[in-house]
This record gives structure tokens, sequence and C-alpha cells, in this order.
């Protein structure tokens, strides 16, 4: 019998154990019981890193949304499978029952085989954050067309990029999107990207906002009239286990955009028995993870681990700022949400605002709080830990990529006693290891080295489409038959593992390493500090040098700025020693980010050695007008 549900410390480490002794038994076990299959697997795993290839439940035949779908109708017909907050709060929020869901996704998947999509063929999705969204990926799912959605708040030539990268022929998007007061004009981007996609040759369009649109004649057509015409009912596409499911474009803070490929029945197994297990859901619970689908966190966390456990998660439209920095905690008061999983970027956001926000809200329904993409500072941990979850909910902290599918690293709540900036440790079937440069194994505790995973786990992307060879040479080429994370890592004590950012982060002052996230989390301990990016640049003596840029909070913004600036290094000074103070401190508006708060380092990196003729691909950036200023002020 497997251990679905782990509760305490005790329990997690009798489950760990079993998972890296006898993994092959452990997962047949999990999957097993848990999941619904048309035709059970002839062998749980074969693997070989060199190659790379990877393979999980080999000859299984299923169906995903038969596991997240169907298979709950009988018992839970009625329950809410999503509830949709939209982005202005005077809109009605939309309660679909798992029932509902059904007939959606029916009649889209029947709206797609209408228009020629089979199994294996690629479908781009370029929607906001509307309940089509989730029918449209599902409805894929259903028919065996494999997904790749691309967030709508990239730009026109991010999106034609990923559409002829993944050889999509049919787009889903919308005539428009809300995002806080903003209405934008998405179908006008979908126009200027397609002229660079001559394969595309169906554009399906969901109305949303109502704005006057161009309908190209033989490639555009409304999508509700053909879901209203289709039927509800559609028989699941049987796949393979190892069928494609997606394809999601990584965050791209680094160099071209990797299409990374998912298969079907690890990534369900894996994504479903994280979810249940690190967010400790329990059957009435409401759960909502503010990512956006374009994400890979919003694929695994907002529908396809929700859905596969029957759970009720939450989907929101709008920003956190809309109408004001209260929105976030308005919602949880009025869906009564008992988990909440968001990123330190949003943490900080809202920390910098007044405490009234939160505290005219009542936030007692919390019972788990989550953050995920980017390292959390203390500072920005325990003012979620003090004002959010009253000291009651425990945070999870979770480690994980595009490329692992799932959580990786993480507290179990209830079990694992948290610690501020750790992920602390490995879930069950995740085997990290630490490496030196030399490419040895560093064992033992209180150490510090490039993060590896030495054992394959169910949803470990497959590929990256249309490139293996980048695939090996990016993440196994490095330490032999070890997956390659690109993060530094440190292991304390006790063996809890923080995560001290990208090793192309690091940089090297007077011979000694230091990682970004330790630096950044000093700096944010000055209290007129909001939030900051360190980076390297070359100096004649040191080899490196490190140029900080700073975000102040409001009432800092009046201070004197050298006397800041002494101030900050002094704390960098205390919390870390006197190397790891910045030779050049610039204090800045914004930082130039990713949509998932990643900060794009390469582009600051470029801005302090005073390289700006080439910034590289930028077309990722949420707020790419920062970079300018950030330019006009460098020191
Ligand atoms: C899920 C997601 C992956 C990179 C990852 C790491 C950083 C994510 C983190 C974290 C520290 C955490 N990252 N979670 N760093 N603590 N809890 O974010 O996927 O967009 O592919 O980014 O994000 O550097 O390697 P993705």
């Amino acid at each position: 019998m497997s251990n679905y549900h782990i509760k305490n410390l005790e329990e997690y480490f009798q489950v760990y154990r079993k998972s890296v002794r006898e993994p092959e038994k452990f997962w047949q076990e999990i999957a097993e019981e848990h999941f619904v299959w048309r035709k059970k697997w002839d062998n749980v795993l074969s693997w070989d890193f060199s190659k790379p290839e990877v393979k999980w439940f080999e000859n299984a035949k299923l169906n995903i949304t038969e596991n997240c779908i169907d298979r709950h109708l009988l018992t839970k017909g009625e329950k809410t499978a999503i509830i949709w907050e939209p982005n202005d709060p005077k809109e009605k929020a939309l309660h679909l029952t798992y029932s509902e869901l059904h007939k959606k996704v029916n009649k889209v998947a029947n709206v797609l085989k209408s228009k020629g999509v089979k199994k294996g063929d690629k479908v781009g999705i370029y929607l906001p954050m509307i309940p089509e969204l989730a029918y449209v990926v599902l409805a894929c799912a259903r028919i065996g067309a494999v997904h790749s959605v691309v967030f709508a708040g990239f730009s026109a030539s991010a999106l034609a990029t990923r559409t002829v990268d993944a050889d999509c022929k049919i787009l889903i998007t919308a005539d428009g999107s809300y995002r806080g007061e903003k209405t934008i004009d998405l179908k006008g981007i979908v126009d200027k990207a397609l002229e660079d996609c001559p394969e595309v040759n169906s554009v399906l369009v969901v109305k949303r906002t109502g704005s006057n649109i161009n309908i190209k004649d033989g490639r555009d057509e409304w999508l509700e009239p053909l879901m209203k015409n289709a039927s509800e009912d559609c028989a699941p596409e049987i796949m393979d286990a190892e069928d494609p499911l997606f394809i999601l474009y990584t965050s791209g803070s680094t160099g071209k955009p990797k299409g990374m490929l998912h298969t079907t029945a690890g990534y369900m197994v894996y994504s479903a028995y994280t979810f249940k297990n690190i967010f400790n859901y329990n059957n009435d619970d409401v759960y909502w993870c503010t990512a956006d689908i374009g994400w890979i966190t919003g694929h695994s966390y907002i529908l396809y681990g929700p859905l596969a456990n029957g759970a009720t998660t939450v989907m929101f439209e709008g920003v956190p700022s809309y109408p004001d920095f209260g929105r976030f905690w308005e919602i949880i008061e009025k869906h009564k949400v008992n988990q909440f999983y968001t990123a330190p970027t949003a943490i900080r956001a809202l920390a910098k605002k007044d405490l009234e926000f939160v505290t005219k809200h009542d936030l007692s329904s919390l019972k788990v709080l989550g953050t995920v993409g980017e390292p959390i500072n203390e500072e920005a941990w325990h003012w979620y830990d003090n004002n959010i979850g009253k000291n009651k909910s425990p945070i999870v902290d979770t480690w994980w990529q595009t490329e692992t599918g799932g959580i990786m690293i993480s507290p179990i709540p209830f079990a694992t006693p948290t610690k501020p900036t750790f992920a602390t440790l490995p879930f069950p079937g995740i085997q990290p290891v630490l490496m030196d440069e030399e490419g040895n194994e560093i064992k033992g505790n209180q150490v510090d080295g490039r993060l590896c995973i030495k054992y394959p786990w169910p949803s470990m992307a497959r590929t990256i489409y249309g490139n293996h060879d980048r695939y090996r040479e990016t993440y196994f080429s490095t330490f032999e038959n070890m997956y390659f994370t690109g993060d530094g890592a440190l292991r304390d004590e006790v063996g809890y593992y923080r995560i001290t950012g990208r090793v192309d982060d690091v940089i090297i002052v007077s011979g000694h390493n230091l990682g970004t996230a330790p630096i950044e989390d000093a700096i944010n301990e000055h209290p007129a500090v909001a939030e900051s990016a360190v980076v390297g640049f070359p100096h004649d003596v040191k080899g490196n040098a490190l140029y900080g840029f700073i975000i102040l909070k409001e009432f800092g913004e009046s201070r004197d700025r050298d006397n800041l600036r002494k101030e900050i290094k002094q704390t960098i000074s205390d919390k870390i020693g006197p190397i790891a103070k910045p030779d050049k401190i610039q204090f800045v508006e914004g930082l130039p980010k990713t949509r998932s708060g990643k900060i794009m380092r390469r582009i600051l990196r470029k801005i302090a050695s005073g390289d700006t003729s080439d910034l590289g691909d930028t077309s990722t950036l949420l707020n790419p007008e920062v970079v300018e200023e950030i330019i006009n002020g460098a020191l």
C-alpha cells in the first residue's frame, strides 16, 4: 500500500527512504492505487542519462483528462472544479462544476477535431486567464493533441518564434484581454505574429473584451458559435504513457527559449502526488495558485495536479494591484481560500504597500502558503509568515523548474519544520546531489555546490522539442550520469537545501564564489530596501566586482543616497562579510523581469560592464521600459 498523504516528519522519512531504495515499486504503487488506466504498464522505468532517454510506465494506456475529469463525475460531479475570478471584481465569478467542465472540454475537443486537429498535432494557445484557456488545454489532452501555451503577455515576436518552433498550424486566442485598468489588443498581436508564421492556417478566437478586431476570412473564426453546435460527448483518445502531452517554453532568463517536451503518464502521476502532499489538499479545500497558465506552475498546479485530485482550483484573470493592492487578500476572503501559492516577486511588491490592504481582510481560511519562482529573501518570508499566515500556516518554499514538471525540493506542511530561505528537503523520489567543478559529488552537510539530480523522476522533460542534442548538452553533459539543474545550492547542518541562484550568475570576487541570492537577501534586510539584484562586472584587481541595483521602499526615496549606500554596505558586511560589498550601487525604479518574476541578470550584467550595444533577446521581458531608465542612470 502506498502512503499517498504524508502527515508527519517520521512518515516523510519512511516514505522517502522507500522511494530511494525501491523507486520502481514506490512509483508503481502510487500509480496503481490513485489513477485510472486503460492498460497497465509492462515496465515501470527504463533510463539512460547518457542518451538521455527516460521512459516511465512503458506501454501503459490512459488519457489524462479521464483522470482529471471523468473519474470524478460519479462522486464529485457537482463539486466545483474551477472558480474563475475575473479581472474586475464587479463582474461575477464563475463556479464551474466537474460535470460542467466535462461538457465544455468535450465541446472544445469536438471543435478542434472538426478543424482537422488529430493526435500528435501541435496546438498553439495564446489566451488570457479566462475559463476557455482551461477548456482548450484540456481539450487538446482529450484528443491527444500537444498543447503549446504561450503567455498572453508576450510580444508578437515571442509568440511567432514559439509558434514556428513548435510547428503549430492552429492557434487559439481571444479578441482582447484585461489586465487591471488596461485592455490589451490580443488579436492585434496575433495578427502581427502570424505574418511570420506561414504554416498557421486556422485561428479560433474567444470573445472576451468585445473589441473591434480584424477577422481574416478563411483563417479566423469565433470559438463560441462552433462550441454551441458541438456535441458535449467526446471519447478520450487513448494515449501511450510516453506520448507527448505538451510543449512549454522556458522562462528565457538565459538565451534562446527551449521548448520543453513533457509526456503523459509520468507527468500526471508526479504533478498529482506532489500537489496532494505539498499543499496538504483535503477534500473540501479551495486552493489558489496565482501563476499564469502560460508558466509551468500554472500547468502543473492550477490545472493538472489539482484536477487529478478532484480539487477546487481558483483561476484569477487579473493582477494583484487592481482595483487596489488588497486584491489578493480580498479574493482569499471572498472564496475562503485554504491554500495560497504565489511568487516572491508578488510578496515583495505587496509587502511594500500599506499593511491595511491586508488587515482589512479576513484571511482565517488559510492553512498553507506557498512560494515559487526564485529564492525568497528572509524579510519577505517573515512578512508572508506574520501578516498573511499569521504564524500558523506553514510556508512551502518550492524549488523546481519547467524542466522538472513538478516540485522537487520543498517542505511538506505539518511534517517538515520550515526554515526561512530554505526549500528544505527533497520530495519522495527525488535524489539531489551537490557537485564540485571537477565533477565530484560533495558529500556530507554544511557544503555547497552545483545542484544535480542523480535518478530519474516521473515528470522530467523528455527532450527539447526538435533539438535533442541541445537537451543532452544543456542538462546531461556537465556531469556524467546526472541531470544538471543549472542552480547552485547549499546543504546545511541538518541536510536542508537552500538554492543560492543560477550558477551562471555566480560571481567570483577575489577568488571567492558568491551566489546572488544570499547577497541580495542581505541587501534586502536594510529597512529602506524593497528589492535588489546583484551582478558582477570585470575589475582589474579583484577579477570581478559587484554591482547592486536596488529598488527603495517609498519612505526610503527621501533618504540621502550616499548614506544609504554606506548603510547597505554595512548590512552586507555584517551578514556575509566585507568581500560581498558591492563596488557600485545604483538606485532604480524597477528591475528587468520575466513574467514569472525572474530578474534578467544577463541585461544587468551588460549594463554593469558598460556594454549596452546588444542586449540580446528581450522579447519575454515583462517591463522593457525599465531597461532604458537603468541604462540612463548607470554608474
Ligand atoms: C517553477 C519555475 C526555474 C528556476 C530554477 C531556479 C528558480 C524556482 C525556486 C527557485 C529558489 C525556489 N526557482 N523556484 N529558486 N527557490 N523556490 O519557476 O520554473 O520558470 O523554469 O524556473 O527558477 O533558478 O532553476 P522556471
